[in-house]
């Protein structure tokens, strides 16, 4: 087993939140968390949805990753008023991605708006004394969009994506993301089968992506989507994404699998997992909001070798929502999760 589950149960549920009126009383879920560590501590950011279905964003932080204090308060979202003065409505933001790069904590969501899935990039921009490094307030710097004049564009010329995931260091001098556009579906929710590599000058506007990987129609991962950022390995960027097998009559499951990317050229795939690492077994991943679903959005690698590479015996500690309903954990190791890619 290359994924093993931490415990027998999950990490965090509902019943580890505090009341936090009048945001949040008694909310139904808390899953795909963005996850960072930094001096020893580990930081989630929690995507928490309310009864009335309203999605919020709660920091919580632990000393040894595995029990959470959570926040008492959301995440302030800084920035959104500049938005609306372009007509836009913003409905939701969720699934933060979070990757530390140039010693600056940034976050990457999908933001659902009247027109269509955007991506979003924010910093900290609070106090990081304050417990949870800073992460309680996000200043947005701001949405994925193609150059003005149409020249490029994140998906095409036009906007439709999700699963961002900002590399940790520039590659050939400019910002670096994989990000997953949305293609037509027949019904059910936005998504799509290419993950696309696409650099930026700014972290605003994006180059038109060109395609690292694809769904493997019949298979674990038809549909597919990054999932934490990628990591720096001397072998490559190691990067696990979820994979949706859409053949079942009734169902649609949620697997993880990984891939590695070379380290000049990320479009570049040195290897992938034939068989998903990772599927909903235990009865909180087969049951709950959305059945049969695990969704890995942050990971953490407990040990980097003098040149910034997670080492190679490290251990990388996965953090996955489970079913859209709870937070959950799973432990492998840099070295097993690249010779599963061979
Ligand atoms: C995806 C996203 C995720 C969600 C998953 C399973 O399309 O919406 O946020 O966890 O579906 O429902």
């Amino acid at each position: 087993m290359i994924c093993r589950r931490f415990g027998s149960k999950p990490l965090l549920t509902r019943c580890h939140l505090p009341q936090m009126p009048p945001e949040i009383v008694d909310a139904s879920s808390v899953f795909n968390p963005g996850a960072m560590a930094i001096d020893g501590v580990t930081y989630l950011l929690l995507r928490v949805q309310t009864r009335g279905r309203r999605t919020f964003l709660v920091p919580a932080h632990s000393h040894d990753g595995a029990e959470f204090r959570v926040a008492q308060r959301p995440v302030q979202l800084l920035g959104l008023d500049g938005l609306s003065g372009s007509g836009l409505h913003v409905y939701h933001v969720y699934d933060p991605r979070i990757t530390v790069m140039e010693d600056r904590i940034h976050v990457v969501t999908a933001m659902d708006t009247d027109r269509g899935c955007r991506l979003a990039i924010w910093r900290t921009a609070g106090n990081p004394g304050s417990g949870f490094a800073g992460l309680d307030n996000l200043m947005l710097v701001g949405l994925v969009r193609g150059s003005p004049d149409g020249t490029s564009g994140v998906s095409s010329g036009h906007e439709n994506t999700r699963n961002g995931v900002l590399f940790p260091e520039r590659i050939d001098g400019r910002y670096a993301m994989l990000h997953r556009p949305n293609g037509p579906q027949s019904d059910g929710p936005a998504s799509g089968n290419t993950i696309v590599f696409s650099q930026s000058d700014d972290l605003r506007i994006w180059d038109t992506g060109r395609a690292v990987l694809s769904g493997r129609p019949h298979y674990w991962d038809e549909l597919i989507g990054s999932g934490p950022p990628p990591l720096k390995t001397e072998k490559g960027w190691l990067h696990v994404y979820h994979g949706v097998a859409t053949h079942f009559q009734s169902v649609n499951i949620y697997q993880a699998g990984a891939v590695l990317l070379d380290l000049a050229d990320p479009t570049r795939v040195l290897g992938r997992t034939r068989d998903n690492l990772l599927e909903p077994r235990e009865g909180w991943e087969v049951t709950g909001q959305v059945p049969n679903v695990v969704f890995p959005s942050g990971w953490v690698a407990d040990t980097l070798d003098d040149a910034g590479h997670a080492s190679l015996d490290s251990r990388v500690r996965i953090y996955y929502g489970a079913a859209d309903t709870v937070v959950a954990r799973a432990d492998t190791t840099v070295a097993e999760l690249i010779s599963a890619c061979e």
